[in-house]
């Protein structure tokens, strides 16, 4: 069943974590409200990403938020995930649609309108666009600026979020903007508390009508 809300959707980067330390934070992410979550892991064997993320799966889905599974159709399958992402670099949409089957969530980066259109119509059930600010988190990306933002939201029928240093602090700039949600990695994976800054996001998110 394909059924997923992108409102504060959680992308994961274990970097400098212990495991145990990496799915303790994960776990007070879906604690604190993130209702979408991502695994994404650059560095790790395709045997590693398998195993941690049947680990991070078992999580989720005691917090029935779906799983999606960065750039890996074959991990995405691998685990039986809920969907998988891909960018521009990564397999096509079509192909990752194709592969995944039709009930499964396929996600797709697209930073123009011609892109975002053709993730669409290649069946892409969600984009994600940005970078919005500059990011620390380890990714190849350049600005999308919200207007851009804004006319990807109105060019295509699905849902549409915002990504790449956002926080709780700096997410007005997309008020008035119809995307479906927020998308962060740093927010909260480098929150001293993490469910504490999820649950604010998400609170501050919703405040704006962002989510
Ligand atoms: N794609 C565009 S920006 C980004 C990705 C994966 C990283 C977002 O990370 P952060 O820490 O929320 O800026
Ligand atoms: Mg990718």
């Amino acid at each position: 069943m394909k059924d997923f809300d992108p409102g504060l959707y959680f992308i994961t980067d274990s970097t400098g974590c212990t495991e145990e330390e990496f799915l303790f934070r994960v776990e007070q992410a879906l604690k604190g409200g993130a209702t979408l979550l991502q695994l994404r892991e650059k560095d790790k064997s395709t045997r590693e990403y398998i195993r941690l993320a049947e680990k991070v799966h078992a999580v989720a889905k005691r917090y029935r938020v779906p799983l999606i599974i960065d750039d890996r159709v074959d991990v995405a399958l691998a685990i039986d995930a809920e969907g998988v992402h891909v960018g521009a670099a990564d397999m096509p949409v079509s192909t990752a649609r194709r592969l995944m089957g039709d009930d499964k969530i396929v996600g797709a980066t697209a930073k123009t309108v011609p892109r975002a259109k053709e993730a669409y119509e290649q069946g892409a059930d969600y984009l994600g666009v940005g970078a919005i600010y500059p990011t620390t988190t380890k990714v190849k990306t350049v600005l999308t600026s919200t207007d851009t933002l804004r006319d990807i939201c109105h060019a295509v029928p699905i849902p549409v979020g915002a990504i790449g240093g956002l926080n709780k602090d700096n997410i007005d700039i997309l008020a008035g903007i119809p995307i479906a949600g927020i998308c962060v990695v740093s927010a909260i994976m480098k929150a001293k508390d993490p469910e504490a800054a999820a649950a604010e996001l998400k609170a501050r998110a919703q405040e704006l009508g962002l989510c």
